[in-house]
């Protein structure tokens, strides 16, 4: 194969470079951390006062761990290491407790970001040839933007649709020859599953690939929706702490995730003793963003299960390609991309007075996207054969749900004592969609 690359010589330098480089940028990272009141506290605490303290890689491990817990605490400013006047955007994510966690960028940061991001793409096999249609959120949600800056940066036609609304999509594939899709793997087996009744044939459609991330998925399911729509599907991932998407991305091969080593340090613990696990092993990735200058987050406990693979990749990079994520080291949701604590719907539900004390949320496949449904019991003072104040009370629920997670939930009024109680620990999710759709 003829493999490509947007930056031959950095995608491929050999490995003795590529840590030397890192250790450079750590320095120089840690001392952007030194300048956010976060980290000056945090690193001055273990010993860490100046960026001499690091002399080699194996230091990182005297840089205390970052959660997300961290950085709700640090909200709004704690993490910012420039000021206000240098930074030109932000994005933020859901926290556990609505807090957001917010990122900031520097015009530089933003230029490094697009430039990952174009590596990502042009990797592929992408080029400016390509018409490239982003159907997935804008707005505070990294993978909107980030896709769209990269897009340009390659070259291409970016068509900034946006998620949702099939029947526009596929006329805006047909009127504009689009070539390439980027959308949740959830968004794309359904976008399939709409093609019929749109009455767009795939024939007079030109799409070969299509990136799927900003959620898990299978093996299998890349294989169907390949199969179903005739496409090549890459997969990507990303999370906002560190820029969004871009941070590990599939080459040709589509044989793992060559994560930018020139931009991360990664690591991969045990969740539980948080000790380093052996090469190839699986376990949490932790990350040290190396490319950003106005947030600096060290060691960041992304909570994602993987590993690395360990044999070199026949595409000739020397960055090492992370294996798909397997699963979470916490309780956090992807509901059609949108990642959700159940602590957040605890929140929403409890503070209401007219709700009982026990609740139950189910996630589903309704075809190829996930259903969400709240269970709530409710006091029985309202429990009464007049269906009015019921359907008011599911309004408000969902209602404010729909405030608090970005998501429309079909809600369930039951009587009180009516849920299941288990003995143990009380079991509040039901998460039964299918592992390999
Ligand atoms: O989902 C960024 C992104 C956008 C990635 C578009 C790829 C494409 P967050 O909303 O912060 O950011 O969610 C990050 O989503 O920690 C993983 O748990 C999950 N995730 C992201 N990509 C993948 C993937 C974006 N390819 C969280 N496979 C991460 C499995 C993924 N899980």
């Amino acid at each position: 194969m003829n493999y490509q690359y947007w930056e031959p010589q950095a995608e491929t330098m050999p490995r003795a470079e590529l840590e030397a480089l890192q250790l450079r940028k750590l320095k120089e990272e840690i001392g952007f951390a030194l300048r956010t009141p976060f980290y000056r506290k945090r690193l001055t605490q273990a010993g860490i006062t100046g960026t001499d303290a690091i002399t080699s890689l194996d230091d990182l491990r005297h840089i205390p761990l970052t959660t997300k817990n961290d950085l709700r605490e640090g909200f709004p400013y704690g993490f910012l290491s420039i000021p206000l006047k240098d930074v030109v955007r932000l994005h933020a994510s859901s926290g556990t407790t609505g807090v957001p966690t917010t990122i900031y960028f520097s015009r530089d940061d933003i230029k490094r970001w697009a430039n990952n991001m174009a590596r990502c793409i042009f990797g592929t096999g992408c080029t400016k040839d390509d018409v490239f249609q982003n159907m997935i959120s804008y707005g505070l949600f990294t993978g909107g933007l980030g896709f769209h800056q990269g897009g340009e940066e390659v070259g291409m036609l970016v068509i900034p649709t946006g998620a949702g609304n099939t029947a526009r999509q596929f006329k805006l594939m047909e009127d504009f020859g689009t070539t390439v899709l980027h959308a949740t793997p959830s968004f794309l087996l359904h976008l399939e599953s709409k093609m019929k009744e749109s009455g767009v044939k795939r024939e007079n459609l030109i799409i070969k690939r299509a990136f799927a991330g900003a959620e898990p998925y299978s093996e299998d399911t890349r294989r169907r929706i390949e199969k179903l729509l005739n496409i090549d599907v890459f997969n990507s991932y990303g999370l906002s702490e560190m820029n969004g998407p871009s941070v590990a991305f599939e080459c040709q091969c589509k044989d793992g995730m060559h994560i930018w080593e020139d931009s991360y340090i990664a690591e991969i613990i045990n969740p539980d003793t948080l000790e380093p696990v052996k090469d190839g092993g699986i376990g949490e990735l932790v990350l040290t963003i190396l490319c950003r200058e106005a947030t600096p987050i060290l060691r960041y406990r992304t909570r994602d299960l993987t590993g690395f693979y360990t044999e070199p990749c026949p595409c000739g990079r020397t960055h090492r390609r992370l294996r798909r994520i397997t699963g979470r080291s916490d309780d956090m949701l992807i509901i059609n991309g949108v990642n959700v604590f159940p602590s957040q719907i605890e929140e929403v539900i409890m503070g209401m007075k007219e709700v009982g004390n026990n609740y139950l949320i189910v996630v589903e496949k309704d075809g190829a996207l996930d259903r969400l449904t709240v269970k709530t019991e409710v006091n029985t003072d309202i429990f009464m054969d007049d269906a009015r104040p019921l359907n008011t009370l599911k309004e408000k629920i969902a209602k404010a749900l729909q405030v608090s997670i970005s998501i429309n939930p079909r809600v369930e009024l039951h009587e009180n004592g009516s849920l299941p109680v288990s003995e143990g620990k009380a079991v509040r999710v039901q998460d039964i969609r299918p592992k390999d759709v």
